[in-house]
């Protein structure tokens, strides 16, 4: 049996920890801890170490789902999590255009970390602000050879999609 590790990061609240629960045929392992800074509060939890769960594609490939924490603070993580990775998802909340440069940054961060593919999601599509995959590619830099994916992490299918995509890339780069 083969399986594959895959990262999913993006900046705080881009909707990580509900992708992997969305999927995930375990209950997750979460770190999730009551936010305590004020400045942050947008929600009730957030992310301060990892989330894992896992995905089994068929009887020969299991996926290993790996969130990171969004905050910076606790972005000491990052790398620790990258390692062994062979693909990531970067997930960015397509209604919040103040995080776009901040997805961009951890796109390049996780892109030192090492030469894997990866695939940007724009995620919270159901949203009515949200912005269309054609404009984040734009407000992003994110290059043409590169896929942007719709995504709405409360969706199983809508996540399931968006990591067979991440898989096809990771897959085809090791066949050559
Ligand atoms: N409308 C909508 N809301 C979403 C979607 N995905 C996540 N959310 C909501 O966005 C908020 C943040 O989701 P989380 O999964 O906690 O985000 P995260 O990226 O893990 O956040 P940190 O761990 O704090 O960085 C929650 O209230 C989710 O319910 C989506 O596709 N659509
Ligand atoms: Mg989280």
């Amino acid at each position: 049996m083969q399986t594959v590790k895959m990262v999913i990061t993006g900046p705080f609240n881009a909707g990580k920890t509900e992708f992997i629960r969305s999927v995930s045929e375990i209950d997750v392992v979460s770190t999730e801890r009551k936010i305590s800074d004020s400045s942050a509060r947008t929600k009730e939890e957030t992310t301060v170490a990892m989330d894992f769960g896992r995905i089994t594609v068929d009887r020969d490939l299991v996926l290993y789902l790996f969130g990171t924490p969004g905050q910076k603070r606790f972005d000491f993580m990052w790398e620790i999590l990258s390692e062994g990775m062979l693909g990531f998802v970067v997930l960015v909340d397509s209604a919040r255009p103040e995080t776009f440069r901040e997805a961009r940054r951890i796109l390049d961060i996780f892109r030192s970390y090492a030469s894997t593919p990866y695939v940007v999601a724009a995620n919270k599509q159901d949203l009515d602000d949200a912005w269309s995959t054609d404009d984040l590619r734009i407000a992003l830099k994110v290059q043409p050879g590169v896929k942007l994916l719709p995504c709405v992490a409360r969706d199983k299918e809508s996540v399931k999609s968006v990591l067979l995509e991440l898989l096809y890339s990771i897959l085809d780069t090791t066949s050559e």
